[in-house]
């Protein structure tokens, strides 16, 4: 399929585009002139939503924004499931020159209203099954909350808008959507995109590195609020004019396998826990996967062993890739026709990546060092923080946090991260956030947080504790403290193994030396 009229991509793989123009036009109204208004944009259980009916929704939430008083420039926070709405949401406002802000869903009461203030937005459309947190949030923020509303009441208000809406001019670098990211201290971080930012991820990665066409069916297991699951089940899918199936519920073995079973996809995307629980679950009970093409894995590194059981299982390759938030989408991945199992492949076309060492020189090959990358489709800056983007956007490069190494071959392999955050089903988790919710509970003295390997070789949390009482230790205490976490925290955080120790090894200055207590 030819690339949409005004966009071009160079032979550097540097992308050109109109000096005015609006990305939902590419992605969404281009296909009614292109003949695909009858096919099928978005399937679920319970509807198939049309490119046609799309874009109609498209057109008629960037007026019910508007209605509602928001303005080009403005934010709106989407706390929303994956469902057609998403889409709508996300793309009326971008149509409108509003800037969607979709946090994950996972989160507490707490970081929302963290989010709200910082983001500064002028309107919360939530999923009704968020209201527990998100009702918290805007009670907490008292005067200064910002007006919400649910998605069904959202929809209510789309249908009585027009169908018929001009986009809103903007230039390639102008800010477009926002992702937030977490650190492993201090506050989420909004990473904001700019129009120009999901053209890239597309092309380069969605069309040139994983062959996406008008003929795939994509699903992605990683949720579209997480920049991985965007790109997989909302951005290549519309780049190219083909099919997503979205599933609201939390993605199970069972869940998983039921969908592609029903909705035959040729693409499944999904994170390395989750590949885990799938091939358990494959030991009881073989699954019909015959139309998948291919299989991607991001958000954690994919142990080697788990390529080589999937493909002796399914006859599918897992292909690795490293991508993030920041840089939007994957950046070094394997190919279906060069990839490297235990690696993270190689580097995406348009993208530069390099392996420095602490005074800031390229490392010889086969050296470990800190990832940098240069990337069209990188964040610009964060939002309200300036010493974070100076930190992190250095004349024109980001860095990564990530430590790496090349193999002879060139392929690049994951040796962690330089900071201390987990990454525990492709999810950041921070560790002093869970120490924090364990010193919270009275029983605690001191704690320490650090990743450490399941059965699977995934990384998950595990509790290094000091008691006030010595004497409390024991299975009760550990549940008590599981449950306490789970209650507190986003749920994924919980510790899944408490280890009570006498006193904690500290710096001169008692920073804790979490890196003498992995194992
Ligand atoms: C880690 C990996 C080893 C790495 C993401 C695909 O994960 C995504 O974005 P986040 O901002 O996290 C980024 C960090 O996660 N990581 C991601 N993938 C891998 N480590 N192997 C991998 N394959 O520390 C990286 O810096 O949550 C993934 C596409 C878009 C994304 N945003």
């Amino acid at each position: 399929m030819a690339l949409p009229s005004g966009i071009s991509f160079g032979p550097d793989h540097k992308v050109s585009l109109p000096a005015s123009f609006n990305v939902a036009v590419p992605f969404i109204d281009r296909h009614l002139g292109e003949g695909r208004g009858a096919k099928a944009a978005i399937r679920t259980a319970s509807e198939t939503v049309t490119y046609a009916e799309l874009a109609e929704r498209v057109n008629r939430t960037g007026n019910a924004l508007l209605g509602l008083g928001l303005k080009p420039g403005d934010r709106l926070l989407m706390v929303v499931k994956d469902c057609p709405a998403f889409f709508y949401l996300f793309w009326g406002a971008i149509k409108a020159g509003i800037v969607p802000v979709p946090p994950n869903t996972l989160l507490r009461a707490d970081d929302y209203a963290y989010m709200i203030e910082d983001s500064g937005c002028r309107l919360v459309v939530s999923s009704v099954e968020f209201a527990g947190e998100i009702g918290p949030a805007l009670a907490q923020l008292g005067a200064k909350a910002p007006k919400a509303m649910t998605v069904d009441a959202f929809l209510a208000e789309m249908a009585k808008a027009s169908s018929t809406l001009a986009a809103q001019p903007a230039a390639a670098a102008d800010d477009c959507f926002w992702l937030y990211s977490s650190g492993s201290t201090g506050r989420p971080k909004g990473a904001v995109h700019a129009q120009r930012d999901m053209v890239v991820t597309s092309e380069l990665y969605g069309v040139r590195v994983l062959g996406v066409t008008e003929n795939d069916i994509s699903y992605s297991a990683a949720k579209l609020f997480f920049a991985y699951g965007q790109g997989n089940g909302m951005t290549f899918p519309l780049w190219t004019g083909s099919t997503a199936v979205l599933d609201d519920r939390r993605p199970t073995p069972d869940t998983t396998f039921d969908n592609i079973e029903k909705f035959k996809p040729t693409l499944y995307y999904s994170v390395p826990t989750l590949y885990a629980a799938q091939l358990a679950a494959l030991d009881s009970k073989p699954r019909d996967l015959s139309s998948l093409r291919a299989c991607v894995s991001a958000g954690e590194a994919l142990p080697a062993d788990m390529f080589r059981r999937w493909k002796e299982k399914t006859g599918t390759v897992i292909l690795d890739g490293i991508g993030s938030t920041e840089a939007l989408h994957i950046f070094i991945g394997n190919r279906l026709n060069d990839f490297r199992p235990g690696t993270s492949g190689k580097p995406v076309p348009g993208y530069e990546a390099r392996i420095l060492d602490e005074n800031g020189k390229p490392v010889v090959q086969g050296e470990s060092g800190a990832l940098w990358l240069r990337a069209e489709s990188a964040a610009k800056y964060y939002w309200n923080k300036p010493e974070k983007t100076a930190e992190t956007m250095v004349e024109g490069w980001l860095n990564t946090g990530d430590t790496y190494r090349q193999d002879a071959d060139g392929y690049f392999i994951y040796e962690g991260r330089s900071d201390d955050m987990l990454k525990v089903g492709g999810i950041w988790c921070s560790p002093v956030e869970i120490e924090n919710c364990l010193v919270g509970h009275p029983a605690v003295l001191e704690a320490a947080v650090v990743g450490h390997a399941d059965e699977a070789g995934l990384i998950k949390p595990k509790a290094i504790v000091v008691l006030k009482q010595a004497g409390d230790a024991g299975r009760a205490l550990t549940d008590a403290l599981m449950a306490h976490c789970k209650k507190t925290l986003a749920p994924y955080k919980y510790p899944r193994w408490v280890e009570y120790v006498p006193e904690l090894p500290k710096t001169a200055t008692g920073k804790i030396q979490r890196f003498k207590l992995r194992s």
